[in-house]
């Protein structure tokens, strides 16, 4: 077992005792960090960033030179894996992403490929491995999936989406094309996972960004099932290690006991959800984590110091959470608030864990 100098994150994952509350932050490599815009720039753009496993690795540890951060996340994309299918990935000039090729009828279902994630992902992996070589155990890495609905809603839309009218005429007129679709990402995503976990992620988390989109039997039928099924197929002990799994659904506060029942480690948890409420609900099933509103980080230091020790105090004693954003960090926070959120987790969770 690879001995880690600092193991918080995993250990609130794991609901072990801690000695503070761990933190990362959703999207915490990115373009609020001017040093992440040039070496964005000299990789020339996005994709080529994600396919270069020094800049790729040089990112990743970023925000963990400017904050104490208790958890490195892979600097990756949710869309490597339509990617790897063969649909043509391109993100031009602050847009969002495209596919050259959509995913709108049963032949285009049936010859999706399922990736070898050594072959077509292979620079992922490499990124784990340069990122795990590079930490020096210093804190765990996270490696990360989409959801089989939310990569499958970009697949059929062609790129972003508001509406997701594409996919739900699907959902709704050719349910069992859908389900063919979200089967087969699935499979794609187990392989995947798993290949992190061999290639040294500690712990992974499922980002289901737009669960929050679907009706209520909907969300169950189509984006936790997938969910489920993929928690069942993962690797769960890696050298000699828990590696705990963090299911995220957007907007899906009112199905954490659902979430909770599939076997995952953890819940993460969106800004709309009272933590001490969620903790009574799931807290002796799962780790939960989260859920300061991104946009509090937009807000003095004082506030932000305040916000922070009411969600502390709504999640109370003891250990099981792992403190985050309800969603990814936004593209204009001043650099030093991160710095003064971060601090304030650990100076004030001490006393909750005594
Ligand atoms: O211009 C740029 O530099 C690209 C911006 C960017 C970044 C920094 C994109 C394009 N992806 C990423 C990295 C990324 N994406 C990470 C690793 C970085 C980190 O966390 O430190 C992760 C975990 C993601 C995951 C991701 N990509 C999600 C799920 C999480 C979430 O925020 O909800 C989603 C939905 C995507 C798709 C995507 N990729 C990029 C953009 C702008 C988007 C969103 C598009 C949309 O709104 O539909």
């Amino acid at each position: 077992m690879t001995i880690l100098k600092n193991d918080r994150y995993l250990k609130a994952l794991l609901r072990e005792p801690v000695d503070m509350t761990p933190v990362w932050m959703m999207r915490q490599a990115g373009r609020y960090l001017p040093e992440y815009k040039a070496t964005r720039a000299e990789a020339g753009d996005f994709m080529s960033l994600c396919r270069n496993a020094d800049l790729a690795c040089e990112v990743t540890l970023q925000p963990l030179r400017r904050y104490d951060l208790d958890a490195a996340i892979l600097f990756s994309d949710i869309l490597t894996i339509p990617d790897a299918m063969g649909l043509g990935l391109s993100f031009g000039p602050g847009e969002g992403p495209k596919f050259t090729h959509s995913v709108e009828t049963k032949s285009a279902v049936e010859n999706l490929p399922i990736p070898d994630p050594e072959q077509e992902l292979q620079y992922v992996m490499n990124a784990v491995r340069t990122i795990r070589r590079e930490l020096k155990g210093e804190v765990p890495l996270i490696g990360f999936s989409g959801s089989p609905w939310t990569l499958s809603t970009y697949m059929v839309e062609g790129g972003s989406s508001k509406a997701f009218t594409k996919i739900k005429k699907m959902m709704y007129r050719e349910p069992q094309l859908l389900h063919q679709l979200l089967d087969k990402v699935a499979d794609s995503v187990i392989l995947y996972l798993n290949a992190q976990i061999k290639a040294g992620a500690q712990a992974v988390m499922i980002f289901d960004t737009w669960g929050g989109a679907l009706a209520h039997r909907e969300y169950l039928d189509f984006s936790l099932q997938y969910m489920h099924k993929i928690v069942d197929g993962l690797i769960r002990e890696n050298d000699g290690r828990k590696v705990p799994v963090t299911l995220f659904t957007k907007g899906g506060g009112l199905w954490l006991e659902a979430m909770a029942n599939t076997g995952c480690d953890a819940v993460g948890l969106d800004w709309t959800v009272n933590l001490a409420q969620a903790k009574q609900l799931i807290g002796h099933k799962v780790a939960l984590q989260g859920n300061m509103d991104p946009s509090v980080l937009y807000a003095s230091p004082e506030y932000i110091q305040q916000e922070v020790k009411s969600i502390l105090a709504d999640f109370g004693h003891g250990t099981g959470h792992v403190f985050n954003l309800g969603h990814g960090i936004h593209q204009d926070v001043p650099v030093e608030n991160p710095r003064v959120f971060v601090d304030a987790i650990h100076n004030f969770s001490k006393p909750y864990h005594k």
